[in-house]
């Protein structure tokens, strides 16, 4: 353990017992979803947090490392595609009641080259974006997964304990951007 979470000596079991105006992530990571003619591209996960489940490309930021640069690095390392025109659509902050944290920052793109290829990380699949399967998922993603099609910008926080999700709280804008529209980062925070 490298720091200690700001949740030191408490017993987590909802948003109230975490003092967010103070929290910081052990790990910030990414994900990214690449949609294209009405599918989105997804992984069997094969390693690390999550292993066993559905989700999209990403993994943890490396140090002096900018989200975006984890984004584009972690399609390629994971799939093999170089993706582009990323969009910002919104955090996750995770907290578990182990004490571990991740800060998740979450983009979306129609845009990418080379062919989505399996590695040791990630088994790729193209699915169609209602048949999404979110039983395969971690159980949080139904909530914001359909923002992230939709092109609402959100703000999350989440307990966790191991698999189980014990509290949310959702902000998001409501703006349903078309792909392509959502704007910098900086023009929105709700943080
Ligand atoms: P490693 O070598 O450090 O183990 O692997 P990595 O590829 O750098 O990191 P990772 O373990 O894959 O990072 C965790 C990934 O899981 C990261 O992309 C964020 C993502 N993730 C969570 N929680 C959730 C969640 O609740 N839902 C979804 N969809 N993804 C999540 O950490």
């Amino acid at each position: 353990m490298s720091a200690e979470p700001a949740t030191a000596g408490l017993a987590i079991k909802s948003l109230s017992d975490v003092d967010w105006a103070t929290w910081k992530a052990r790990d910030p990571a990414t994900l990214v979803f690449v949609v294209r003619d009405g599918q989105i591209l997804l992984i069997n996960k094969k390693t690390g947090l999550g292993k066993g489940k559905v989700n999209g490309p990403g993994g943890k930021v490396d140090p002096g490392e900018t989200p975006e640069a984890c984004a584009i690095r972690e399609c390629q390392e994971e799939l093999d595609i170089t993706v582009s025109r990323l969009e910002f659509c919104g955090e996750h902050r995770f907290q578990f009641v182990d004490g571990y944290s991740i800060h998740v920052f979450v983009y979306r793109t129609t845009e990418f080259e080379g062919v989505p290829t399996e590695s040791r990380e990630a088994k790729p699949f193209w699915v169609p974006i209602n048949e999404i399967p979110y039983e395969k998922m971690w159980e949080d993603d139904q909530f914001w997964l359909p923002m992230v099609i939709r092109g609402d910008r959100f703000q999350t926080r989440w307990i966790f304990d191991k698999d189980k999700m014990l509290d949310y709280d959702i902000q998001s804008d409501g703006q349903n951007k078309s792909w392509g529209e959502i704007d910098d980062p900086k023009m929105w925070s709700n943080s």
